[in-house]
């Protein structure tokens, strides 16, 4: 913070009356409380053992067409194809109990499929697609329910783990005799591969970013057998980097068909290789429920169960017990009216224009569907890309504008235009959205009031802030001029980027643009569509960025890097430039320690004040100028069991995680008679879509 005279001083250089700057300058105003709404689930708070163990049963069973085609000779007997310890998740965990095989659950999304190559960064249209067929060494979805002086990462693939006694090494236990969809044996050699060809190799960059800082700078990680891996850690006891063990960052794809395709095996290029598993090439192996069968274009993409998979339920039934899933390819908007009319059968309500014809339609009894809101962890932040040093567009305008957003003065006058209240309203009226400054969330565990710096809606302030930052319309044509020495004095224009395949997405874009006119700045809206808006977040090609954050800001705890630079690209906003660094600021620079002492600190008291400290200084700073955040709902068709109540829409994870998608059933008297491709297994690796289905 710039010191008062040296405030005086840098005003009377701009020739600006110091009183007029300092009476009309941002200043700070409490949080208001956000307005009342309660979440209408109660989550049953249980312990990690209440949910799953690890261990042999005396006897297994499969539904009766798997057991009659492995009569026919069509596949191994069930018990080799169960790992000799099956994970097996426990009765009264599950709110209806034991269930039945059969039926299907018909998805909506707004992505599209690229291909199957996730690990080498391959979109396959999220909405639930990528989280069923990645299965990872820990699980965090679930975690909503586990109680906070227990909160860990489940075991998944990962079925043990123990620190060595100077906490630098830690040691995991692989399930053990587990097998991929295609009979193919998982091992440690399958993790390894993903460590060190997609991980460590920088040409390759896995969906959802995981990449050398993701696991603290200076990792390591080696094989010890079959069964088991070992991390080495610079710090002592990083037990945070169990979270980034999770979907997203560490779920290992199949290495007996990727390995091959790897440009270090063949004469691939490292798109090709990317590029090896179009989206037309069916049942890439998977360690999930579900593998792929069919896809048509636009159309649907179907998935059938995997005999292989490694779960049962307490009977020793053979999991899932829903047989067949769709994912209908459409678009997000129509994923919360599907599932509303009964047509689709899961949808996260998280476009808050929806909400009020969403809420009437399942008012009704008769309603397919049941609808729940959870917390407010549905929100927004408007990002601004700090790269001065080549990471996104370097041309003078960018360069320029990337500068400015370097300056807290600027920060202060975007913070101060937006006027929040309203920008909540123009996405849903009611008690729904709340004021959300920047930094963690209003309803994250680890959020301190106190610790938090709101700016209010202030259009003056933000005019006396951006004449602060050196910005006057020298030209008189209503928008503001750089100082004439940045980009040619020419007029401010700032491009701001928005996922187009949300209309929350584009409400609130709309609304900054509008709120920057007012105070003399020109925002030009980037409006792309999925993969096009993720692939320009990850190259930095905007200079702000409306984003709907994901857990950094929930939980703090999984996606913590992104909260700070930490390694060269850890956050959406600031990676290494073309010198391979990253140009932290000096408050930043405060950021990344704190976040670097949180991954490896282990008491909670210790936790919670690192917590403090980064809201402060994140929220002092306008680290990224916080927007609004309201509650998602759960809508779900009535016929499925086995869905916790409260489960949130997203927390550690979205609700495709959080409701063990794999224990849910249909009891025989509800099932529908959905499924595309009843009584089949799915096809061999590479077959043609809907081809070659065992029957
Ligand atoms: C949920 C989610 C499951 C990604 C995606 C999508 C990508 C982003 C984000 C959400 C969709 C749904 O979110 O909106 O409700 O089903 O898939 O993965 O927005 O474009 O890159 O971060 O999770
Ligand atoms: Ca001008």
């Amino acid at each position: 913070m710039k010191t008062l005279t040296g405030l005086f001083a840098g005003m009377l250089a701009l020739g600006v009356s110091a009183t007029a700057v300092l009476a009309d300058g941002a200043k700070p105003a409490p949080l208001p409380d956000a307005p009342k709404f309660d979440a209408q689930g109660q989550v049953k708070f249980v312990g990690v053992g209440d949910i799953l163990e690890y261990k042999a049963l005396a006897e297994y069973h499969e539904p009766d067409f798997v057991a009659a085609l492995e009569k026919a000779g069509k596949l191994p007997p069930l018990k080799d194809r169960l790992p000799k310890e099956p994970m097996v998740y426990k009765t009264g965990n599950m709110k209806d109990g034991i269930g039945v095989y059969g039926d299907v659950m018909r998805h909506v999304i707004g992505g599209r499929p690229e291909g199957w190559n996730y690990t080498a960064g391959q979109s396959q249209g999220w909405g639930g697609i990528d989280i069923g067929l990645s299965e990872c060494l820990t699980r965090t979805g679930p975690l909503f329910q586990v109680k906070a002086a227990e909160l860990q990462p489940l075991p998944n693939l990962a079925k043990s783990w123990e620190w060595s006694a100077d906490g630098h090494q830690l040691t995991m236990h692989l399930i053990e005799g587990a097998k991929w969809s295609d009979g193919e044996p998982f091992s440690a050699d399958d993790a390894m591969y993903y460590w060190e060809k997609n991980v460590q190799d920088t040409n390759v960059h896995p969906l959802n970013g995981a990449n050398p800082g993701t696991f603290g700078e200076g990792t390591t990680l080696e094989k010890v057998d079959a069964n088991t891996i070992k991390w080495t850690f610079k710090a002592a006891f990083p037990t945070q980097v169990l979270y980034a063990m999770a979907y997203g960052t560490f779920c290992p794809g199949p290495a007996h068909i990727l390995a091959p395709q790897h440009p270090s095996n063949s004469k691939n290029t490292y798109d090709q290789y990317k590029n090896a598993f179009p989206a037309t090439y069916m049942a890439m192996p998977t360690m999930g429920a579900w593998a792929v069968v069919d896809y048509k274009p636009d159309n649907i993409v179907v998935l059938r169960r995997n005999p292989y998979y490694w779960k049962v339920d307490e009977k020793g039934n053979q999991l899932p017990y829903l047989n067949e899933l769709h994912y209908r390819l459409s678009t997000w908007a129509d994923r919360d009216v599907q599932t509303i009319a009964g047509t689709g059968d899961f949808s996260n309500l998280e476009q808050a224009e929806n909400f009020v014809e969403s809420l009437k339609k399942s008012a009704d009894p008769a309603a397919p569907a049941r609808l729940e809101f959870g917390q407010r962890t549905i929100g927004y932040a408007l990002e601004f890309n700090y790269s001065a040093n080549g990471w996104g567009e370097t041309d003078d305008r960018s360069v320029a504008v990337h500068n400015l957003n370097r300056n807290l003065d600027f920060r202060k006058a975007v913070t101060s235009m937006l006027d929040r209240q309203r920008l909540g309203e123009s996405l849903v009226k009611g008690p729904f959205t709340a004021i959300y400054p920047g930094g963690l969330y209003p309803g994250s565990a680890f959020f301190d009031k106190a610790s938090t710096t709101y700016y209010p809606f202030n259009a003056g302030a933000a005019k006396a802030e951006l004449a602060a930052a050196g910005l006057k319309d020298t030209d008189g044509d209503g928008i503001l001029n750089f100082p004439k020495d940045m980009n040619g004095g020419k007029n401010v224009e700032i491009t701001i980027l928005a996922n187009a395949d949300y209309q929350s997405d584009k409400s609130l874009t709309e609304g900054v643009v509008a709120m920057g006119e007012k105070v003399g700045l020109r925002v030009i809206p980037k409006l792309l569509s999925g993969k096009d808006h993720d692939a320009a977040r990850d190259t930095g090609k905007y200079d702000w960025h409306v984003i709907r954050l994901e857990s950094e800001a929930v939980t703090a705890v999984q996606q913590t890097e992104h909260l700070a630079p930490i390694g060269p690209s850890t956050t959406y906003f600031h990676k290494a430039g073309a010198d391979g660094k990253v140009d932290v600021m000096d408050f930043e620079q405060k950021l990344v320690d704190i976040v670097n002492k949180f991954i490896v600190a282990k008491d909670p008291k210790e936790r919670i004040a690192l917590m403090k400290q980064y809201q402060k200084i994140s929220t002092d700073n306008v680290y990224w100028a916080g927007l609004t955040v309201y509650p998602g709902a759960l809508i779900i068709n009535k016929r499925f069991a086995n869905v916790a109540p409260g489960a949130p829409i997203f927390m550690y994870n979205w609700a495709e995680d959080n409701i063990i998608r794999e224990r849910v059933f249909v009891p025989k008297d509800k099932q529908s008679k959905n499924e595309l491709f009843p009584d089949t297994l799915p096809n061999k690796p590479g077959s043609a879509p809907g081809e070659g289905l065992v029957k």
